[in-house]
This record gives structure tokens, C-alpha cells and sequence, in this order.
């Protein structure tokens, strides 16, 4: 799997550099979950699949950007559901965006995922790894440096609510006013990888991404974004659940464009939202 690693910082050095100089505008298309693709949204899946194609152990790559599954190599181990540019939209404000791995054995269900990475594009390039515990590093010189191993508290002081709040059910309403009334700070950016990395930086805290009225299945994909940082909660001694309380990572795909209502937080916070969603055990 190291391989695959070396693989993923080649492809972030590349996609930073992109970010930076190639233009930004809209192309024709749609990705297949109807959103508009910005031309770097493209370049970003071009090189990370150049890249990642070139390492034997991969067999199949699943992006965001693309419909199907693409098959590499029959007789590689690993499977790769990747999101190439997450929260895109934010480049032209200037605010972090990030790129997200999963990879995965035998197929793209919670149990078959093996270790995640996300790589955030801010004021530094970082790169998050889980394996059996959460490593961060920065990108200085044109190389990744160690930084720290990443471990969650049993309670944090953040809380970033994603979702449409006039969509938001009532009991999800009142679980998110609550923690503002224990004085916890409203942190979201709409960036999916700089809103939990920094729960994550942070020490814990709670991100929600809920079902609503108007999308009962919430808007992450499983497969690209949610699994890979339920992943690296739980790795980071985190709790990553779905409106049921279900463990993210026991979810099953029927497609691997699927969406979840996610909750990604420490403890004390994910045992808030069982206590409003009314979640036994
Ligand atoms: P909303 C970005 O488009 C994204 O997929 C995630 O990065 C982010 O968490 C979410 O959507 C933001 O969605 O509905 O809060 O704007």
C-alpha cells in the first residue's frame, strides 16, 4: 500500500500546481450527481488516475467525477474511490478545498475499506493518512514531512453544520442549537476536508452533514467521501454514525454513487446527536 501513498502525493504536488495556474471556468458537463464540473475538477481526476494507474496493485478506480468504475488491472488487490477535487466551488472565493482516498478490498462496502488519505489545499498543503492510526504531514520543499499522529478528545468546542437549514428536521435543529448553547464555536467553510480536518486538528467537535425534507439521504457519497473519514475518526478514537446510529463503515453500497446522512465527531458530541435523534444504546 505504500506504493499507492507515494502515488497520492505525487498526484497532490500535481493537482496543487493545477490549482494555482490553470484556469478556472466551467465545462460542458454534469458529474453524475448533477453538479457542474469546473474544468479543474477534470485536470484533478486526469492526474490522480494517471497516477494511480500506474501502480500494479490497483485493480479498480472509482472517482466522483466519473459514472463508472474504471478496470486497471484484473489481478490488482486494491480497490480506490476517490473524490479528485472536493468542494471545487471554493477556489474562485480562494478558501480550502481538499482531494479524498478510500482504499478498499474486494469491493466499496464500510467493511471492505483498508486505510483512507485526504490531502488539504489551503495556506499549506497537508496530507492526512489512516492506517492503523492517523498521521499528518506537510508538504515543504517538495517533499511531505511528519508532523504529528492525529488523536480526538472525548469532547471538542466546535461545530460545523452542513445542510440546507430550512430543510433541516426539527430534532436535528434542536440538536445543533443545543451544542451553540454549551458555547461551542460555528466552524463550516462548505469545504467538506477543511471543515473536518479541522475537527480533526482541532481535537474534536461535531460535523454534520444530516438528511433533510427536501435530501432524506444527505449529499456526501459514501464510497469518496464519508467512509474514507469515518475511517479516520474511528482511527483517531472518533465516532463516525449515520441517522440510525449505525456505524458509517458497516453501511453497505447498492451503487457506488450513494449518499449518507453522516455524523463524524468525539463522544460527547456523537452521543448528542443519539440523544435528539432519539437512538438507543
Ligand atoms: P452545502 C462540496 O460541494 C461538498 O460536497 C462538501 O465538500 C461539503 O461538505 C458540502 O458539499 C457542502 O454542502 O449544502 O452545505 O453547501
Amino acid at each position: 500500500m505504500h506504493e499507492i501513498f507515494e502515488a497520492i502525493k505525487r498526484g497532490a504536488k500535481r493537482v496543487h500546481e493545477a490549482i494555482n495556474f490553470e484556469e478556472l471556468g466551467y465545462c460542458e458537463g454534469e458529474n453524475c450527481s448533477g453538479e457542474k464540473q469546473l474544468k479543474l475538477d477534470v485536470k484533478s481526476d486526469e492526474v490522480i488516475e494517471e497516477e494511480l494507474s500506474k501502480i500494479n496493485s490497483v485493480k479498480i478506480l472509482a472517482s466522483e467525477e466519473k459514472t463508472e468504475p474504471l478496470l486497471i488491472n484484473e489481478n490488482g488487490k486494491y480497490l480506490i474511490g476517490y473524490d479528485p477535487l472536493d468542494g471545487s466551488s471554493l477556489i474562485d472565493v480562494n478558501l480550502s478545498v481538499g482531494s479524498i482516498f478510500g482504499i478498499y478490498e474486494n469491493g466499496f462496502n464500510g467493511k471492505d475499506l483498508v486505510a483512507s488519505a485526504y490531502i488539504v489545499y489551503g495556506p499549506r498543503v497537508e496530507l492526512v493518512i489512516a492506517t492503523v492510526k492517523v498521521e499528518r504531514f506537510i508538504l515543504r520543499d517538495g517533499e511531505f514531512h511528519f508532523m504529528e499522529e492525529i488523536r480526538l478528545a472525548n469532547k471538542g468546542k466546535i461545530n460545523a453544520p452542513g445542510g440546507t437549514q430550512k430543510e433541516w428536521y426539527d430534532y436535528h435543529k434542536s440538536m445543533i442549537d443545543s451544542l451553540f448553547k454549551e458555547g461551542y464555536r460555528l466552524r463550516y467553510s462548505g469545504g467538506m476536508v477543511p471543515d473536518l480536518h479541522q475537527v480533526l486538528v482541532k481535537g474534536g467537535g461535531l460535523f454534520s452533514y444530516p438528511g433533510t425534507k427536501d435530501k432524506p439521504n444527505g449529499k456526501l457519497r459514501k464510497v469518496f467521501e464519508v467512509l474514507p473519514f469515518a475511517n479516520i475518526f474511528e482511527k483517531a478514537g472518533g465516532f463516525a454514525i449515520n441517522e440510525k446510529g449505525e456505524r458509517l463503515l458497516n453501511l453497505k453500497i447498492d451503487n457506488v454513487h450513494d449518499t449518507t446522512p453522516c455524523f463524524f465527531g468525539s463522544k460527547y458530541e456523537i452521543d448528542r446527536v443519539k440523544e435528539y435523534y432519539d437512538i438507543k444504546g
